[in-house]
């Protein structure tokens, strides 16, 4: 499956596993990227050193490259940003913002820049800023999303700019990933699906939340703060939603949803904690590891569009 992306990143498919706070670790980057996609660990809110010793412990189970994602709002983003170049990270995607003031430093290293967006304003500037590709994330994602579904989203992006356009949101499966490819994507991101693989560490209540989880079990909260999270249907989500239309305050919204991300990926609450997870968690069925999810991916994909000029 060579594409631009392929070509661009360095790995065998075009299958780039997200950079979920809290949940993408060195093990499941690790494992994504040897079995031919791009693994990424998620610096999230984190500290950087703890960001440092994790690109460490990836080196040391895979010679693949593979990536680290930023959030642009972690009040470490700097430091974050300094030490991709001092590890010689291959790849940085970014995440909640622009990284544009990181773009120089970054560019002068060799590392190649994936920003995600929401947007086609926000593509269009990416690719000025000397962007190599970019995630289009369509509003079926999990965690913090942007308005727009990935099936309008992707084809508006692929028309606007000249870079590889990477797809995501509510992509699972061999039907996603080829209908990505008709949209105009050269390469897939997905989040939901890599959550439930036995290389990934999260609570096992976590992953059985996203294999229980139907198409409609997902909420989107904290649209009235600017800041929409879209994670499970519980107990948290259902008191979120209900204080916000009350119209709580921003700080008494924040109150609820301090550290409710560790509370359901470390303490398996799955209650009260936020399970973030995209829509298409009602595609999510077994539990597999990433080299046979990524087999698997790649076979139906291929069952689909082999051969018919997409991918080599
Ligand atoms: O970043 C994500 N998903 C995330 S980040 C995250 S941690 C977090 N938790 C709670 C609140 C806020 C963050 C959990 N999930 N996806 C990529 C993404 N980026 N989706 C949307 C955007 C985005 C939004 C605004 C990209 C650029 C942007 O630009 C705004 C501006 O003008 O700077």
């Amino acid at each position: 499956m060579k594409t631009k992306i392929t070509e661009i990143l360095g790995i065998e498919y075009p299958i780039i596993q997200g950079g979920m706070a809290w949940v993408a670790e060195y093990h499941l980057a690790a494992a994504v990227s040897e079995a031919g996609g791009l693994g990424l660990i998620a610096a999230a809110s984190a500290p950087a050193e703890w960001v440092r010793d994790q690109i460490r412990q990836a080196k040391a189970l895979t010679d693949k490259p593979f990536g680290v994602n930023i959030m642009m709002l972690s009040p470490n983003a700097d430091e974050v940003a300094r030490i991709v170049v001092e590890e010689g990270v291959k790849v940085v995607t970014t995440g909640a913002g622009t990284p544009e003031k990181y773009m120089k430093m970054w560019k002068e290293a060799g590392v190649k820049v994936v920003p995600v967006v929401a947007s086609v304003a926000m593509a269009k500037r990416m690719e000025r800023c000397g962007a190599d590709a970019v995630v289009a994330e369509g509003t079926e994602a999990g965690g913090h999303i942007g308005e727009t579904t990935t099936m309008v989203l992707v084809p508006q992006v692929a028309d606007a700019v000249s870079i590889p356009v990477i797809a995501a949101g509510g992509i699972a499966d061999g039907r996603g990933i080829a209908a990505a490819f008709m949209l105009g994507a050269q390469g897939v991101q997905m989040g939901t699906h890599f959550v439930v693989t036995t290389e990934c560490q999260v609570h096992e209540n976590y992953k059985d939340s996203i294999i229980k989880a139907g198409d409609i079990d997902t909420r989107v909260t904290g649209r009235s703060t600017g800041h929409p999270v879209r994670a499970l249907r519980n107990r948290m989500t259902r008191e979120y939603l209900k204080k916000e239309q009350e119209g709580a305050s921003f700080e008494e919204l924040e109150q609820l949803t301090l550290g409710s991300l560790r509370k359901a990926v470390v303490d398996g609450d799955v209650a009260n904690g936020s399970v973030m997870l995209g829509q298409s968690a009602g595609l999510v069925k077994e539990k597999l590891s990433c080299s046979e999810l990524i087999q698997k991916l790649v076979q139906e994909t291929d069952a689909l569009i082999g051969g018919k000029g997409f991918y080599e």
